[in-house]
């Protein structure tokens, strides 16, 4: 069979975009190789749910047999979160995905990148991909860093994880023209825990200031990406010494077996989980609704009557 030459997105999808109303796209590796099964399932259903209630269409994104999609059936969802087969899929990875007839669940830089292509705005996530520690050795680093460099979306995260060298990542940020707003709050966050030990330049306190950064961004015609930093509420971190302890226990034992690639992220989050008796799972999933409410408030701003999107 020929390679399909289209983006398919859902009819709920491309109605909400005809009709000019809010969409936020929200990624699938989170859901495949971020969160174990089966809660992977519940957390996939719910960040769809909750979107619809405050009036915003979701749009999660994944590759079905070898077909990009943007906004998933609910069959599509559930494979997606129970498939074993599902494999991580960066933007590099997606052609090769359509080529063969892969199903596959993508990252930050891909969702972004198909997201923009279908004129999605707004994209909520959990942390992102980043520096990895060691990475001048390694040249590890997140594709979601380029890739954000040049796709015109905003996209809320947590931050990105202390399993990443949180500095260099802000560096390359920087060195690569993104946008970063911290969301109520002058430092970044470090996903599990709301605050790390580095400033930010902009902060911002309402949804509407996000919508008008992206007016801005706009009418200057750039074509990156802009970070909002949301940290979790204070009593929804983690604790830090059991943070910090699993964090070095995690690193060590990816080093010792010689985790490599696109693999190494997943593990890391695994080990996570598993060591905080499932305590970072329940901060991780919490980080991501709170992303989810903050990308909903501000496709609601974006898109409001006199606002430079309705306009
Ligand atoms: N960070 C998290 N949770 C995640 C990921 C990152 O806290 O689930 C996922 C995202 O999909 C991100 C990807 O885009 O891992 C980055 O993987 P890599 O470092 O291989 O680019
Ligand atoms: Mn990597």
């Amino acid at each position: 069979m020929a390679v399909r030459s289209d983006i398919v997105v859902s009819s709920a999808v491309q109605a909400a975009l005809a009709a000019g109303e809010p969409v936020v796209a929200l990624e699938s590796t989170l859901i495949a190789h971020g969160l174990p099964r089966p809660r992977n399932r519940d957390v996939a259903v719910e960040l769809e749910q909750d979107l619809q209630r405050r009036g915003v269409t979701p749009a999660t994104i994944a590759v079905i047999d070898g077909v990009p999609r943007i906004g998933l059936e609910e069959a599509d969802l559930l494979r997606v979160a129970d498939d074993p087969d599902v494999v991580k899929l960066s933007v590099r990875d997606l052609p090769a995905a359509c080529a063969t007839g892969r199903s596959g669940a993508t990252t930050v830089a891909s969702t972004a990148l198909l997201a923009a292509r279908a004129g999605i705005r707004l994209f909520a996530t959990g942390g992102l991909g980043g520096v990895h520690r060691g990475a001048q050795d390694s040249f590890d680093e997140s594709a979601d860093l380029v890739t954000l460099a040049a796709t015109p979306i905003t996209v809320v995260c947590a931050g990105v994880k202390s399993i990443l060298d949180v500095g260099a990542t802000l560096e390359r940020l920087e060195t690569l023209g993104v946008t970063v707003l911290g969301y109520r709050t002058s430092t970044f966050p470090g996903f599990y825990l709301p605050h790390t030990s580095y400033d930010l330049d902009w902060r911002v306190s309402d949804p509407q200031q996000v919508a008008d950064t992206m007016t801005a961004a706009d009418t200057l015609g750039l074509a990156s990406a802009i970070v909002v930093a949301n940290p979790l509420p204070a009593d929804q971190a983690l604790d830090p010494v059991l943070h910090d302890r699993v964090l070095a226990d995690a690193l060590a034992w990816a080093a010792e077996r010689g985790i490599r690639g696109k693999a190494v992220t997943p593990f890391l989050l695994e080990t996570f989980h598993r060591e905080t008796g499932g305590a970072s799972l329940e901060v991780n999933i919490n980080a991501v609704r709170n992303n989810v409410a903050v990308a909903a408030d501000v496709a609601l701003a974006w898109h409001a009557p006199g606002s430079a999107a309705a306009r």
